[in-house]
């Protein structure tokens, strides 16, 4: 099978970057016994090292040449046709109770799941190389910053770490020698890419992760969802930080005036489009600057939030990625990059739907198989993804390297909602827009595997990244802010509202900086905005909608609250946190009475 590539036999001087840190390599040795691989390869991350390992990958057909006169040194891959998104349903907690897992996580216990993986894992590399990756999460110089290593039989995985993450030497001179020193222990193995023996296992006490049978992204790229959201928001609580699953932007006026803000949207809901958002022509002067587009770690300093963004690169969403909808993305990607199951052209290009200009006659789809403009199958997987470095984006902010982070003015949730949610609105207060954020929902995407369409409570975009209780991340929110003297402002956004012909009401986009104007004033004390029974909420003149072409029906509908779909929202607040059962902190139950006494006023 395509994903399951026999060992490679290196030159000489390539893949023996042996770390030494003696932790390390005893945990090497025991991973090496257990899986019993052909030969250990110790990536360094080096240019070398990369060539040597895509030309390899290539041989195997890992990876498929495309033309490199249209897009340089990228390559395309193509994973088994049943492993295209994260499994939730095989994604695990493995706290020693199920009570720390809490409601929202599926559980198993540690030793029996241990013992289980530990049987899938034997022998598993056989005929195989290991390969041993260091990489670190964050800025060199960060107090924030973590060392992890993963273990893994793909050297697609190798390819992608190196885009993502800190890679490397850098990380193995982080780490440096105490044997101590806290480190992520990362494990995976494609073993046959069979969704029966398909786990994601956690063990947040033990800072370890398993990962066995995909080969896919979110599943397999450990630094990401595994390590720097559900490892990491554990270890955010018990140190005194967070972890989030949130994009992190900054925004200048033609003042000059710079703000940061952060904002978590459920998969696929549009972090890397806002995080790469350029105004319409109509805000000349104002620039929007990428700090990251899917994960933020914050620390408290002077009594405000600071982020940093953990990640080096941008594993996204390709369909409906153009130059009208994200100009800045389609720079980035046009080299360098990594596509996992997007069209191919006889020409040697990429193609996918939403792409610019007419969709070739023929191509191959993301299996491989014919397609033609004909077909009634999408010739890229609706959850094909680039794998790109964020040097890449021309937008990127200039204090990506800064350890301390960038102060985070506002702070925005937001899902997929086709009624009910107005395009923005802004909360009274810490405490309410964490009841904002908990009770947030979102239709659901093809980032996960399962159904597509059917609205589901996220809090914080968090649902299947949350590495404890939810009720604990609750309550570590709360205890936040009574840590911040000077807390970001919190709102809400929606992209996402539908008219009554089905279509979208916002234009969305490079316009949501209409949007992020108007949190920018309230955050500088202007800005207008009427007090409703949800929050402060713009009236359509306190928004600048200059030079758009909208429908002002369509923008009072947009801004409006609807009375009965709203008694229908708070009842779907109240089913979601009675499912959660007695976890939910009390401060959130007054939340939603005073919710439901406002809108009786
Ligand atoms: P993950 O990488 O899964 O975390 O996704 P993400 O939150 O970064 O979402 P992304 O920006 O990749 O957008 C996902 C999909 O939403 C793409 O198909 C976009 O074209 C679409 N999208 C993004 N922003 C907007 C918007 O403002 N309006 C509309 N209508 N669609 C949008
Ligand atoms: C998401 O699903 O939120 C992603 C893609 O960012 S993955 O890395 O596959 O989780
Ligand atoms: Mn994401």
């Amino acid at each position: 099978m395509k994903n399951l590539a026999p060992a490679i036999f290196p030159p000489k001087g390539i893949g023996d970057a042996k770390p030494g840190n003696e932790a390390v390599l005893d945990w090497v040795h025991e991973i090496a016994i257990l899986t019993e691989p052909e030969n250990i390869f110790w990536c360094d991350g080096s240019d070398r090292e990369n060539e040597f390992l895509i030309a390899e990958s290539l041989k195997q057909n890992v990876l498929i040449e495309l033309n490199q006169d249209k897009v340089p040194r990228s390559c395309l891959h193509r994973s088994n046709p049943n492993d295209v998104a994260r499994v939730e349903q095989f994604t695990f907690v493995c706290t020693p109770t199920k009570d720390e897992a809490g409601p929202t996580n599926n559980w198993s216990e540690p030793r029996e799941t241990y013992a289980k993986l530990r049987g899938l894992l034997k022998g598993a590399m056989r005929g195989r190389t290991m390969f041993v990756i260091p990489y670190m999460m964050g800025p060199p110089d960060s107090p924030l910053t973590k060392i992890g290593f993963e273990i893994t039989d793909s050297k697609y995985v190798v390819l992608s770490m190196r885009i993502m993450t800190r890679m490397g030497e850098i990380a193995l001179k982080r780490l440096g020698n105490d044997s101590h020193a806290e480190w992520n222990r990362g494990v995976h193995s494609l073993l046959d890419v069979n969704p029966e023996r398909r786990f994601i296992c956690h063990f947040p006490q033990d800072n370890t992760i398993i990962s066995v049978g995909s080969g896919y992204g979110g599943n397999v790229l450990l630094s990401k969802k595994c390590f720097a959201l559900r490892i990491g928001s554990y270890l955010a609580r018990t140190q005194g930080w967070m972890a989030e699953h949130m994009l992190i932007l900054g925004v200048e006026s033609p003042e000059g005036r710079k703000h940061y803000v952060a904002a978590a949207f459920p998969s696929a809901c549009g972090k890397t489009n806002f995080a790469m958002l350029i105004p319409p022509a109509h805000f000349k002067g104002w620039k929007v600057t990428t700090v990251g587009d899917d994960i933020a770690w914050m620390q408290i300093r002077d009594g405000g939030l600071y982020a940093v963004n953990p990640e080096n690169g941008y594993f996204g969403v390709v369909p409906g990625t153009s130059y009208k909808s994200n100009p800045n993305a389609m720079r980035s990607i046009a080299h360098d990059t990594i596509y996992t199951n997007v069209a191919l052209t006889d020409d040697g290009d990429v193609w996918w739907e939403g792409k610019n200009g007419p969709p070739p006659a023929h191509a191959f789809d993301w299996r491989g198989d014919n397609w033609t403009s004909q077909s009634k199958e999408k010739a890229a997987h609706p959850n094909s993804r680039f794998t790109t470095p964020m040097r890449n984006n021309p937008a990127l902010d200039a204090d990506i390297e800064n350890g301390e982070g960038v102060p985070i003015s506002a702070i925005i949730f937001g899902g997929r909602r086709s009624d009910t949610v107005p395009l923005v609105y802004q909360a009274f207060d810490w405490n309410h827009g964490i009841y904002l954020g908990a009770t947030m929902a979102s239709e659901t995407t093809a980032a996960a595997a399962g159904a597509v369409g059917r609205v589901r409570r996220d809090p914080m975009a968090m649902l299947p990244f949350c590495g404890y209780n939810i009720g604990d991340y609750f309550q570590h929110w709360l205890d936040i802010g009574k840590r911040l003297t000077n807390p970001p402002l919190i709102f809400n956004v929606n992209w996402f509202r539908k008219g009554a012909d089905g279509t979208f009401l916002w234009p969305g986009f490079g316009e949501n900086m209409r949007v992020l104007e108007w949190i920018i004033d309230r955050c500088e004390g202007h800005g207008g905005a009427v007090k409703s029974p949800i929050g402060w909420l713009p009236s359509p003149h306190d928004l600048d909608l200059a030079e758009l072409d909208i429908d002002h029906n369509a923008v009072d509908e947009l801004l409006g609250l609807d009375h009965e779909e709203w008694q229908k929202e708070i009842a779907a607040h109240k089913e979601f946190f009675d499912s959660l059962g007695s976890v939910v902190p009390e401060e959130l139950q007054k939340q939603r009475d005073q919710l439901v006494g406002r809108f009786k006023l």
